[in-house]
C-alpha cells in the first residue's frame, strides 16, 4: 500500500499526506476541515446532531456518465454500452491532469473494507483522495481506517483509487477504470458515485469484471428480508436504476405490519453474491451507509429514513431553513419562511426548487431502525427471489414473473426506465438499462448477460425472477399506484410465488397475478387504475419488443442466442394470444 501511495503522491504532489484510522478525533479534524472549506455548515445541534450541510459546484451535483470510462487494450471488451479508452492514451491524457493537482493539498489515504469485517465475500479498497468532504463520506459509507489497515497487513490484494478534485470543471472531468489492473482513476468532480470510490467504481464497475472471472456476482442491488406471520424470513434482491426506488423498499414500513408482514433492511444499493453451501446464492451488502436521495423522503413515505438521518449524517446539496435544519421537495408541507436554496440563495417561486433534485443524505446503515440482524451476516443472506424494476409512466404492469431463469435474464436484460437527476443529463427519457446495470458494467454487457445464463445453470436453488413497476400513470398524469409501504403488497405476492402459493394468470410477459392474487384489503383504489396497473397490453408491447430487439441488435454476433430466442418466443406468445 505504502508504494502505491507514494506513487500517487509523486503524481499529484500533494503539501502532506494524512493517513486516515477511522477514528472519532480524527472524524472531528476532518469535518472541521470541510467547514473550513466554506461549502459546508453544522446544522442544527439539538434537532439534527451532528449534523452537516454540505453544497458542492454546481456543476457537480450528479454522476457523469458520459466522463465515465473503462479501459481496456480492446474497444470490444467493454461493448457498446461503456466510453472506452486505451488504457496508455488514459493514464497520459488523465495523468496530465492528475500532475501536480493536490499541489497544496492534503492527502488523505483512506483503507476501506467493502462488506461485513470478517465476511469471505468482503474485498479491500484504498482510495487517496484530496477531499475532506471525500473522507467523511466514505467513514460512513465502508469500514475504513485501522480496520481495513489490519486486515490488508502486508498484502497487495487491494483495489487502488486515486481521486482529486482538481479544479471541478466538467471538461477536465474523467472517471476512469483500469480493470485489468483493478485500479480506478478520478479526477474533477467531488460528488457521490464519482468520488466515493468504493461505491459505483469499486463494488460495481471493477466488482463485476472481477465477479465473471470469478463465478459470482456484483450488482446494483437492494438486499432485503421480508418477514411473514410466523417470523419466518425471505430474502430477496431488487435491482432499479438510479432514484428508481431501492432504498426506500429496502427501507419501508410495512402497511401490512399488523398482519405480520414486516420488512428489515439488509442493503440498499449494491449486492455481492456467492454461491452458498445450501446451493442458495448469497448476498452482502458491501456498503456500511446510505447514499440516498432526499426529495420524496417525508415521515409518510419513509419513518425509517426521517429517524436515521436525525443523527450523524451528511446532507448534499438539500435546502437550508432558518432554523438550521435540512429541507427538501417532498418532506411535507409547503417551503418554510426563510429557505435557503442548494446554491445558498434565498428561496422564492422564482427559484424552483429548494433542493437539487439529486441532493443526498449520507448515513450509518446501523442507525436505520429497520436495520436487520443479519446485515453484518459474514456468509450473507440467501435470496429467494430477484427483482427488476424501473420508471415506466406506461406499459410494463404492477409485477409480474418470469417464466423460468433464461426467461428472466431475458427480462432482466431488456428492462427499460426513464432517466431521472441521479445522472448528469435528460430527465424523463425512457432508455434500456439492463439489470440496472447499464452505467455500472466493466466489460461488454453482452458478456455480462452470458454470465447470468451461467450463473443460472450453476446456483442449485435460483431466486425466482420478476419485474415490477411503482411508476405506471394515469390519463392525469398521476402514479397509478400509491407506492413506499403499499409495495409489501407485491413482495407479498412475489414471497407466495416463491413458495409455489400465489394466484397467477399466464400472459405472453410472464405471469400476472389475479385480481384476488394480490392483498389489496384496506387500500383505496379504483377498479380502472387496477386495469390499468394489471394490463398488458398487446399494441404497446408490439413497439416496445421492436424497441427491445433494436438495442439487442446493438451487441451483434456476442448476443446471447438465447436471448434472442426469448425475444422471439414473446414475440411469438403475442401473435398466439390475439386471434389474427
Ligand atoms: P439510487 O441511490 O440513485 O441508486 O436510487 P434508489 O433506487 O435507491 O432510489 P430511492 O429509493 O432513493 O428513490 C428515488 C426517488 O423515487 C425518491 O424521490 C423517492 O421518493 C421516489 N420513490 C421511491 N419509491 C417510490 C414509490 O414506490 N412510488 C413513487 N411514486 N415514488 C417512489
Ligand atoms: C446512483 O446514482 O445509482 C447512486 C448514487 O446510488 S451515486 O453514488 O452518486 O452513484
Ligand atoms: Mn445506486
Amino acid at each position: 500500500m505504502e508504494a502505491w501511495v507514494e506513487e500517487s503522491a509523486r503524481l499529484t504532489k500533494p503539501e502532506k499526506i494524512v493517513y486516515c484510522d477511522g477514528s472519532e478525533a480524527e472524524n472531528q479534524a476532518i469535518l472541521q476541515e470541510m467547514l473550513k472549506k466554506g461549502d459546508s455548515f453544522r446544522l442544527n445541534e439539538k434537532t439534527y446532531p451532528n449534523c452537516y450541510l454540505h453544497r458542492s459546484d454546481p456543476s457537480d451535483v450528479a454522476r457523469t456518465e458520459h466522463l465515465t470510462f473503462i479501459c481496456t487494450p480492446n474497444k470490444e471488451e467493454v461493448g457498446p454500452t461503456n466510453n472506452w479508452m486505451d488504457p496508455e492514451g488514459a493514464k497520459f491524457k488523465i495523468g496530465k491532469l492528475l500532475d501536480g493537482a493536490m499541489r497544496g493539498r492534503t492527502m488523505y489515504v483512506v483503507p476501506y473494507i467493502m462488506g461485513p469485517v470478517d465476511s469471505p465475500i468482503s474485498k479491500i479498497g484504498v482510495e487517496v483522495t484530496d477531499s475532506p468532504y471525500v473522507v467523511a463520506n466514505m467513514r460512513i459509507m465502508c469500514r475504513m481506517g485501522k480496520v481495513a489497515q489490519d486486515k490488508l497487513g502486508s498484502s497487495k490484494d487491494f483495489v487502488p483509487g486515486l481521486h482529486s478534485v482538481g479544479d471541478l470543471d466538467p471538461l477536465r472531468r474523467y472517471i476512469a477504470h483500469f480493470p485489468e489492473e483493478r485500479l480506478i482513476w478520478s479526477v474533477g468532480s467531488g460528488y457521490g458515485g464519482n468520488a466515493l470510490l468504493g461505491k459505483k467504481c469499486f463494488a460495481l464497475r471493477i466488482a463485476s469484471y472481477m465477479a465473471r472471472q470469478q463465478g459470482w456476482m456484483a450488482e446494483h442491488m437492494l438486499i432485503l428480508g421480508l418477514e411473514s406471520p410466523g417470523g419466518k424470513v425471505t430474502y430477496m434482491a431488487a435491482a432499479f436504476p438510479s432514484a428508481c426506488g431501492k432504498t426506500n423498499l429496502a427501507m419501508m414500513v410495512s402497511a401490512l405490519e399488523s398482519q405480520g408482514y414486516k420488512v428489515w433492511t439488509v442493503g440498499d444499493d449494491i449486492a455481492w453474491m456467492k454461491i452458498g453451501a445450501d446451493g442458495y446464492l448469497h448476498a452482502i451488502n458491501p456498503e456500511s451507509g446510505f447514499f440516498g436521495v432526499a426529495p420524496g423522503t417525508s415521515r409518510k413515505t419513509n419513518p425509517n429514513v426521517m429517524d436515521a438521518v436525525k443523527s450523524n449524517a451528511i446532507f448534499t446539496n438539500t435546502g437550508l431553513t432558518v432554523e438550521n435544519e435540512p429541507w427538501w421537495e417532498g418532506i411535507g408541507g409547503e417551503p418554510p419562511a426563510g429557505l435557503i436554496t442548494w446554491r445558498g440563495e434565498k428561496w422564492d417561486p422564482s427559484k424552483g426548487v429548494a433542493a437539487q433534485p439529486n441532493s443526498r443524505y449520507t448515513v450509518l446503515a446501523r442507525q436505520s431502525p429497520s436495520i436487520s440482524p443479519k446485515w453484518e451476516a459474514p456468509e450473507g443472506v440467501p435470496i429467494s427471489a430477484f427483482i427488476f424494476g424501473g420508471r415506466r409512466a406506461r406499459l410494463a404492469p404492477l409485477v409480474y414473473q418470469a417464466f423460468n431463469w433464461q426467461h428472466g435474464v431475458f427480462v432482466g436484460a431488456t428492462m427499460a426506465s426513464e432517466t431521472t437527476a441521479a445522472t448528469t443529463g435528460d430527465v424523463g427519457v425512457t432508455r434500456r438499462d439492463p439489470m440496472a446495470m447499464l452505467p455500472f458494467c466493466g466489460y461488454n454487457m453482452a458478456d455480462y448477460f452470458e454470465h447470468w445464463l451461467e450463473m443460472g445453470k450453476k446456483i442449485p436453488n435460483p431466486p425466482k425472477i420478476f419485474h415490477v413497476n411503482w411508476f405506471r400513470k394515469g390519463a392525469d398524469g398521476k402514479f397509478l399506484w400509491p407506492g413506499y409501504g403499499e409495495n409489501v403488497r407485491v413482495l407479498k405476492w412475489i414471497l407466495e410465488r416463491v413458495e409455489g402459493r400465489g394466484e397467477a394468470r399466464e400472459t405472453p410477459i410472464g405471469y400476472v397475478p389475479t385480481r384476488t392474487g394480490l392483498a389489496l384489503d384496506g387500500l383505496k383504489i379504483s377498479p380502472e387504475a387496477l386495469d390499468e396497473l394489471f394490463g398488458v397490453n398487446g399494441d404497446d408491447w408490439e413497439s416496445d419488443l421492436a424497441d427491445s430487439r433494436e438495442f439487442l441488435a446493438k451487441f451483434g454476433e456476442k448476443l446471447p442466442s438465447e436471448l434472442r430466442k426469448e425475444h422471439e418466443a414473446v414475440v411469438g406468445r403475442f401473435q398466439k394470444s390475439v386471434p389474427a
